[in-house]
């Protein structure tokens, strides 16, 4: 049997300030793309929202005025240096990033809009899948009862192109399911259902979270903060027998702290590197991809075992409807 394996990086990156430049940004991720060469390399993801600083924890009154953040052509001038880089170190990539285009909506009707959008690139530097974020957390207006706005509803619209995944050709490998999601998604089964059922091989993601929970809906231990994104990826890969490289932005960022612990995950769960900074660091990991085999043909065989006649409220329903009580005359 062929031996399909792909040496993958998560590029940590760390914080991006407000003032810093998309250069400044550009030539740090480049360092961080030879660094994973260096270390065998083939793929590399970097953050959700590289770019920049994660800005939606600023309020702007006029989304417009949030344009500077945003990319309008991928490659541009200024990114050219990551297309350049791949090509030259013959590595693909993962991106996230801001992206404004003017696009027809649902009406028909062609307008701007902005979405938090990852894709993937070939190590000749084309562009091989784009991917907008689904599950947008946080809310659209200012909320003084918050210490740090979160405010992806504001700046973002729901992203429109699903969850795709693309089998294409990666380090040595003539084809590779590839899939992505964007930070909050993560902790969406759903999501990653939708990949798991395009036989997803590996899972790119970035992600900026806080630290602390700023929703003060409620008490949340900080150690949990971790934990709940671990365990959502390494579930995420157990049930869907897939890898993952999941790649923070980390440290304090415009005076608001952002985990890092990056991780790269295997089909039975388990995370297979971490990073140990809260800095720029590079993570890699060996993906066999004959690890995937198990359990797609034992315990999540989804053509033998998966019973869809019997999940029509996950499609058919967003809210949670109670049952009536039992015993209740009146229900
Ligand atoms: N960028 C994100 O999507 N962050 C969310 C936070 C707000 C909880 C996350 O799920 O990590």
């Amino acid at each position: 049997m062929n031996h399909r394996s792909l040496i993958v990086a998560c590029a940590q990156l760390g914080p991006i300030q407000r003032a810093e430049p998309r250069a400044v940004a550009v030539a740090r991720m480049v360092r961080l793309m030879e660094r994973a060469r260096a270390r065998g390399a083939e793929f590399v993801a970097f953050p959700e929202l590289a770019l920049t600083t994660f800005f939606p924890r600023h309020y702007l009154e006029r989304i417009e005025d949030a344009d500077a953040w945003f990319e309008t052509s991928m490659p541009s001038d200024e990114t050219a240096p990551l297309f350049a880089a791949a090509r030259r170190l013959g590595v693909g990539f993962h991106l996230g990033y801001a992206e404004r285009v003017i696009e027809a909506d649902a009406t028909g009707r062609a307008r701007p809009r902005r979405f938090n959008t990852a894709i993937l690139v070939s190590p000749a530097g084309d562009i091989l899948l784009k991917y907008r974020k689904v599950h947008l957390p946080g809310h659209a207006e200012y909320d003084p009862r918050r210490n740090v706005q979160h405010l992806e509803k504001r700046y973002f619209e729901v992203g429109n192109l699903g969850f795709p995944v693309i089998r294409a050709p990666m380090g040595a490998l003539p084809g590779v399911n590839l899939g992505m999601m964007i930070c909050n998604d993560r902790r969406w089964p759903e999501a990653w259902r939708v990949l798991g059922l395009q036989g997803v091989e590996l899972v790119a993601l970035g992600y900026n979270t806080p630290s602390l929970n700023q929703e003060a809906g409620g008490f949340e231990a900080h150690h949990l903060r971790v934990f709940h994104s671990h365990l959502s990826i390494q579930a995420g890969c157990y049930q869907n027998a897939c890898f993952a490289v999941a790649t923070a932005k980390a440290g304090t960022e415009d005076g608001c702290e952002l985990f890092g612990h990056s991780i790269i995950v295997n089909p039975q769960g388990e995370i297979i590197a971490q990073a140990g900074t809260w800095d720029d660091e590079v993570i890699t990991a060996e993906c066999d991809f004959a690890m995937c085999t198990l359990g797609r043909t034992t315990i999540f065989d989804f053509a033998k075992h998966r019973r869809p006649e019997a999940y029509a409220p996950i499609t058919g329903q967003v809210g949670a409807v109670e049952p009536p009580v039992w015993g209740d005359p009146g229900a």
